[in-house]
C-alpha cells in the first residue's frame, strides 16, 4: 500500500490496520459524485430476519460487481448490478492511490442520520479474507466506531468526512467491530462505498 499522503488514523492499536485519507477527493469532486451517485443508482431496501420477523435495514443499498457474482451478509442475498461510468472511474482512483486491487463496491445510502448500521466486520467467506476493503464517504460527515472483539478496549471514534477515504487491512475484520450509529441531529444523506475483493 501507497503510505505517503495518508493520514493514519490516531486510533490506539489499529495503526496498521485503518488508513485515513480526509481529502481523498475535494468537496466539490465529493458533491459531484454524491449527485451522480444518488441519481443513477437503482436503490432498494433489504429486509432481515430477526426472530423469524421481517425487519427493514434502516438505509438503502445497490451491490455492484465486476464478475458479476451476487453478495449476501446477514442472511441477505444482494443480486449483483453492473458498473457505471462513474463507479468505474472511482474503483481506478482508489486502486491507483492505494495499489491494491478490488472487483466489487457495496454502496449504502444513509437517507439522513435516522439511518445506521449495526455492529459488523466484513468477514463474510465469500470475501478474499487477507484483502483491504477501502470505504469512500460522499455527502454528511458521519461517526465510525470501531471497538475490538476481545472487548480489550473500549469503542473509538473517527469521523467519516466528505470526500474522505478510509481503507480497513487485514487483519481489521479478524479483530474489530464497527458501525456507523445513529445521529439524530443529522438532516442529511450520506453515500458510503465499500470497494471489495470478492472471491
Ligand atoms: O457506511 C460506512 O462507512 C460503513 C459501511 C460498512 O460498514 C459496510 O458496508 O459494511
Amino acid at each position: 500500500m501507497l503510505l505517503s499522503k495518508d493520514t493514519r488514523a490516531a486510533i490506539h492499536g489499529v495503526e496498521s490496520m485503518l488508513f485515513y485519507w480526509p481529502d481523498f477527493i475535494s468537496a466539490k469532486e465529493s458533491r459531484y459524485f454524491f449527485n451522480i451517485l444518488l441519481n443513477e443508482t437503482k436503490w432498494h431496501q433489504e429486509h432481515i430476519s430477526f426472530w423469524g420477523k421481517s425487519t427493514p435495514v434502516p438505509r438503502l443499498t445497490s451491490w455492484h460487481s465486476q464478475q458479476n457474482k451476487s453478495y449476501s451478509y446477514s442472511g441477505v442475498v444482494n443480486p449483483s448490478n453492473s458498473y457505471s461510468k462513474t463507479l468505474y472511474q472511482l474503483h481506478q482512483m482508489i486502486e491507483n492511490l492505494t495499489q491494491l486491487k478490488f472487483n466489487s463496491v457495496l454502496l449504502n445510502l444513509y437517507r439522513d442520520g435516522e439511518d445506521s448500521m449495526g455492529w459488523h466486520s466484513d468477514d463474510e467467506v465469500t470475501l478474499d479474507q487477507h484483502a483491504s476493503i477501502a470505504s469512500l464517504s460522499l455527502g454528511a460527515a458521519r461517526d465510525f466506531q470501531i471497538k475490538p472483539k476481545d472487548k480489550s478496549r473500549k469503542l473509538s471514534s473517527i469521523k467519516l468526512a466528505a470526500g474522505s477515504l478510509l481503507v480497513m487491512k487485514s487483519p481489521f475484520q479478524d479483530k474489530w467491530l464497527h458501525r456507523i450509529p445513529r445521529r439524530k441531529n443529522i438532516h442529511e444523506s450520506r453515500i458510503n462505498l465499500t470497494f471489495r475483493l470478492l472471491l
